[in-house]
Parts: C-alpha cells; structure tokens; sequence
C-alpha cells in the first residue's frame, strides 16, 4: 500500500501522566513482503517525542517467529514484541501493554528518546497520509 506514494507519518504518544508529544516524519515507506517489509522513515521533525525511529530506518519487520532483526538474538522474542527491530530497538509500540515505569529494561510500549527503556506509554499512534495531499 505504501509502494505507490510518497506518504508522510506522525506518532502521537502519551504517558500516564497527560503527557503528550509526538515525532513526524516527512517521510515514510515499506518494502514489499519479499523484502520483509523493510521501513524506511526520513525527514524527522520534533514534536517533543525525540526520534526513536532513525534506529529503526532500513530495518526489516521481525516478528517472534521470524527474526529478521540485525542482532543475534531474537528481539522479538526477547521483548515481547513486533517490530522493525535493529539490535534491538529504540521504540517497541508493539510491545506489551504495562502501565508506566517498570524494571524490565527494553519492555513494554517504549519510545525510549522520550521516556526511556523503563517506561511502558499510555498510547502510541502512528498514522500515515499522502504527501501529495495537503491537508491542514
Ligand atoms: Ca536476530
């Protein structure tokens, strides 16, 4: 669905406290399943999120039984979640739903450039829409 445009993403996240910020990107695609659906996200604007996703840029999509992460372990598995993980991750918004701060390093909804590896967020959304459409 992302092959045929260009389209541009915004997380939206927020923590148990009325935190909100959020992280756009000007742009944002994924490659095809024959390419494991790799991500490739550019064009950073600060919305006070931080940018946890550079570390994902250029990875494929793993999940806990198919690790195509760029670690030699499994990080899927290792977090508990589905992601484009590196080795491993600076966000895990697939991860296991917790409830703020927690002592399991790297667990739970984290977007680490703006709460770290030790807080799970109350929500993450990521959406998308096409750059050549100029809403707002
Ligand atoms: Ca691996």
């Amino acid at each position: 669905m992302t092959q045929k445009k260009k389209y541009e993403l915004r997380v939206d996240l927020e923590d148990f406290q009325g935190g909100v910020v959020h992280a756009k990107y000007s742009s944002f695609s994924i490659d095809p399943e024959s390419d494991g659906y790799r991500l490739h996200v550019s064009g950073y604007a600060d919305g006070g999120a931080g940018d946890a996703l550079v570390n994902h840029d250029g990875q494929k999509f793993s999940t806990f039984d198919k690790d195509q992460d760029s670690s030699s372990e499994n990080c899927a598995l290792l977090y508990f979640g589905a992601f484009w993980y590196n080795n491993c991750h600076h966000a895990n918004i697939n991860g296991v739903y917790m409830w703020g701060a927690h002592s399991r390093y790297g667990y739970g909804v984290i977007w680490n450039q703006w709460k770290g590896f030790y807080y799970s967020l109350k929500s993450v959304t990521m959406k998308i829409r096409p750059i050549n459409l100029k809403a707002k």
